[in-house]
Parts: structure tokens; C-alpha cells; sequence
């Protein structure tokens, strides 16, 4: 029995589990991807609970999906040249709609005109690549006559005595049966799964607590199915051993690392380039490619991955925003990933000077400082003497000095024992090229 008195889920020691995770700790950088019939109303994913729309309204996106241009190939290359190791699409969304074959629903792409499964092509695609592959699953159902009306639901009623009225008659058992069917599919139909990614159980006065999904079975059948994935912690479980392996900070800059029972655990930022997860042609919020890379920088200064969100159009294809930005920090990966890749906070004892991030890979023990503001010439590195032996930039390998105090004026301004300085070029080297 584990702590909560429950039997245990998944019988695993902390240093199994790390290696278990070893490959998404280093990896710190993966694609999510939302694609459904939402890319269509290129509104936002939950376009059908902000408008309301009735099941039938909806099933209009349902009876034109036709995603011409789809080809996970391209997706996958783009993914690759980001820097990103790895990415989790989303095989079902709150609207119900799978991207994959299922026998359970006939509300799936091979009945709409597209024809085909999408998730072994991308599946194929994304392994090519050499990325691990990830499945988004949503919990939520908007779809499903048996799941309950509550209030992220679209036919949410404004009364709160219609509630028990709407839901007459929805049996759970049903849905809770029909989604752990949905899960057996996917992770047996397309190989091994590197990562499930459920989405979401948050409660609420009309449920949607682990019990409605039986999350605890549920993660016992994934376990089984796949006893190498990696699960994220949406489906509501308190155990941290084997009720879930990593935390899911949503559009959230994490300021310290995350702890979960006094204990530090792994964690990974979803983020959007612009607000919604789904294509939304008319947003135009975008993050910049400044905003894009701090945050890939600082995250992994605090131990934790990104998950940067694209969505296709509804013609399957990324839009043009997209292929700016994720050339941008292309480009900047190319020459820095050594920074990211396999890094992680400083070790104790390290602070960074002001306008900087340090992120320390513990295997080739080389500490990495992200000069956000280039700084004129000298940067007094407090406390950094007697724990670095050498500096370089990272772009071109070249040499910095390193300085004792040369000047009066650098001995009064706080000069100590254990500080030196690093005496940069004056002009910053074009380190994106
Ligand atoms: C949320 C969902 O409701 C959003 O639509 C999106 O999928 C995000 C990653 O998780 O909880």
C-alpha cells in the first residue's frame, strides 16, 4: 500500500525512475502540437464551449476535415531543426474528435473526407526524425452523450438546478469504460509511446475527480501497456511514484524549481507562441523570438523542460508565424544547444550576476552563462574564482579572459577574495550568424 493507503500503482525505486525519465531530462525542448477540427474554426480549441455550440452545430467542422497538405514528414523536420528532441500530439481533444482509427467512435478522421489515420504517419514521421514521440489524451469530452454536462462543458446551463436535469440519464460508467478503451488503442496501435500527456482533472463542484476516470486503473493499464512512458500529472492522482512523473506548469514562468511533498520533481512548461493552443488566424499576441529563448534558458536554469505549442491550419500545414519563429530559435540552437541540452540549475553555491542565467551540465561539468544584456566589457563574476577554471564563448570556442581586479576602482567596488572578472570583447560577437 502506498502512503494514501491505496495499493500502490507502480512498484519503482527513485534511481529507476531517473533513468526511466533520463532521455526527457535531457532533452528540455519538444513540440506539442493541437490539431483537431478546431484548427478549422481557426478560433481557439475551445471554440465550441466559448460559442456554445450544440454537438450538431460542431459536426459541421466533423464533415469537412480535409487536411490536404498534412504531412507529418515536414512537421517533424521543422520540429528537428527547432532543436526540439521530441513531441506529444493531441490524439483527442476536449471536443471528442480522435485523429487516430478507434473501434469505440465513429466521430474519427477515417469518416471524415481526409479518409486516413494521422497518428502512425506522424508517429513514423517524428521517429524518423530521431524524436520521441508523445500522445496528448483529453479526459474532457464534449462529445460523448454518456459524459457528464458540468461547467466547462458547452451546453453548460446558467441555472445550477439544470445541471442535475441535463444529466439525467449520462452514465459516467459508460464514459469512463469508452475513454480507457481510447487509451488501450493508442498505446498499442503505434508501437512503443514515449509519453502520454492526459489532459485535465481539475475539481469541481460536478466532478471530474480521479474517481471519473478511475484514474488509479488507468494508470495501472498504461503501465502496463508501455512500463517505459513518461505521464504527466492531469488525471488528478496524488502519488507521485507511479500516479504521474511529471508536473505541467500551463503558460507559467516557473521563478524555482517545483516541489511536491517537500520534494523536488520534474516539471515541464507548456506554452503557446500566442495565447491559444488551437490555429487562431486572427491572434495576434505573438511571443518573440527574445521571449521564446528566456524562456527556454531560464526554464532549464530551473530544471525543467518546455513544451512550445504549434497549431496547424486546418490544412494541416504550420503557419507561416510558425516557421519564423521556430527557424529563430533554430538558429540560435544550432551554436547554444550545448547549453540546454542534458543542463540544469547550478550547482549550490553558484549566483548569477545581474542580467544573467546559468544553466550547468553535471556530466561534462561546464557552466553556461547567458549574457541576456550584453554587458560593457568587464563582468565581475562574485564568488566564481576558485570554481571555474577556464571561459570561452559558446559560439566560436574563443577564449575570455579572466582577470584578477586591475584597476582601483574595481578593488573598492566590492572586489573580494573569491570574485574575478571576465573581460568581454566590447562588441558582441554575432553569435546567431
Ligand atoms: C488545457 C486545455 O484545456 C487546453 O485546451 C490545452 O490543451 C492545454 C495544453 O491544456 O488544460
Amino acid at each position: 500500500l502506498n502512503v494514501f493507503g491505496q495499493e500502490k500503482i507502480w512498484e519503482e525505486t527513485p534511481a529507476q525512475k531517473k533513468e526511466r525519465m533520463q532521455w526527457w531530462t535531457d532533452a528540455r525542448f519538444g513540440m506539442f502540437i493541437h490539431f483537431g477540427l478546431y484548427s478549422q474554426a481557426a478560433r481557439h480549441e475551445w471554440v465550441m464551449r466559448k460559442e456554445k455550440m450544440s454537438v450538431e452545430e460542431y459536426e459541421k467542422y466533423f464533415e469537412l476535415f480535409n487536411p490536404d497538405l498534412y504531412d507529418p514528414k515536414v512537421w517533424a523536420k521543422k520540429a528537428k531543426a527547432a532543436g526540439m528532441k521530441y513531441a506529444v500530439i493531441t490524439t483527442k481533444h476536449h471536443e471528442g474528435f480522435t485523429l487516430f482509427d478507434s473501434e469505440y467512435t465513429d466521430y474519427k478522421i477515417t469518416n471524415t473526407p481526409y479518409g486516413k489515420d494521422a497518428i502512425q504517419e506522424w508517429v513514423d514521421a517524428f521517429r524518423a526524425e530521431g524524436l520521441k514521440v508523445g500522445f496528448y489524451y483529453s479526459l474532457l469530452d464534449w462529445h460523448h452523450p454518456e459524459y457528464t454536462i458540468d461547467r466547462n462543458h458547452p451546453l453548460s446551463p446558467e441555472n445550477e438546478e439544470d445541471y442535475a436535469k441535463l444529466n439525467k440519464g449520462r452514465d459516467m460508467d459508460i464514459y469512463r469504460e469508452y475513454l480507457k478503451n481510447h487509451v488501450r488503442e493508442i498505446l498499442t496501435k503505434y508501437g512503443k509511446i514515449d509519453l502520454l500527456w492526459l489532459d485535465y482533472s481539475f475539481p469541481n463542484p460536478h466532478g471530474k475527480f480521479a474517481e471519473d476516470w478511475d484514474s488509479a486503473g488507468l494508470m495501472k493499464m498504461v503501465r502496463e501497456l508501455q512500463p517505459e512512458i513518461i505521464v504527466n500529472d492531469r488525471a488528478d492522482l496524488k502519488e507521485y511514484e507511479g500516479g504521474w512523473d511529471f508536473t505541467t506548469p500551463e503558460q507559467f514562468t516557473v521563478e524555482k524549481w517545483l516541489e511536491y511533498n517537500g520534494e523536488r520533481v520534474a516539471w515541464e512548461t507548456c506554452q503557446t507562441f500566442s495565447g491559444s493552443w488551437g490555429y487562431y488566424r486572427d491572434e495576434y499576441t505573438w511571443k518573440n523570438k527574445r521571449q521564446l529563448l528566456t524562456l527556454l534558458i531560464e526554464s532549464v536554469s530551473k530544471g525543467g523542460n518546455v513544451l512550445l505549442n504549434v497549431g496547424p491550419t486546418g490544412r494541416g500545414a504550420f503557419d507561416p508565424r510558425v516557421d519564423k519563429a521556430l527557424a529563430e530559435m533554430g538558429e540560435w540552437m544550432a551554436y547554444n544547444s550545448r547549453a540546454i541540452y542534458e543542463c540544469t540549475q547550478a550547482p549550490e553555491g553558484f549566483t548569477a550576476p545581474p542580467n544573467t542565467v546559468l544553466t550547468y551540465n553535471p556530466k561534462s561539468k561546464r557552466l553556461y552563462l547567458h549574457l541576456l544584456n550584453y554587458p560593457t566589457k568587464n563582468l565581475l563574476l562574485k564568488d566564481f574564482k576558485y570554481k571555474i577554471k577556464y571561459a570561452q564563448f559558446l559560439h566560436d570556442a574563443s577564449e575570455i579572459e579572466l582577470t584578477e581586479p586591475y584597476s582601483h576602482w574595481m578593488i573598492e567596488q566590492e572586489f573580494g577574495e573569491n570574485d574575478i572578472n571576465l573581460v568581454l570583447p566590447v562588441t558582441k560577437p554575432d553569435v546567431e550568424i
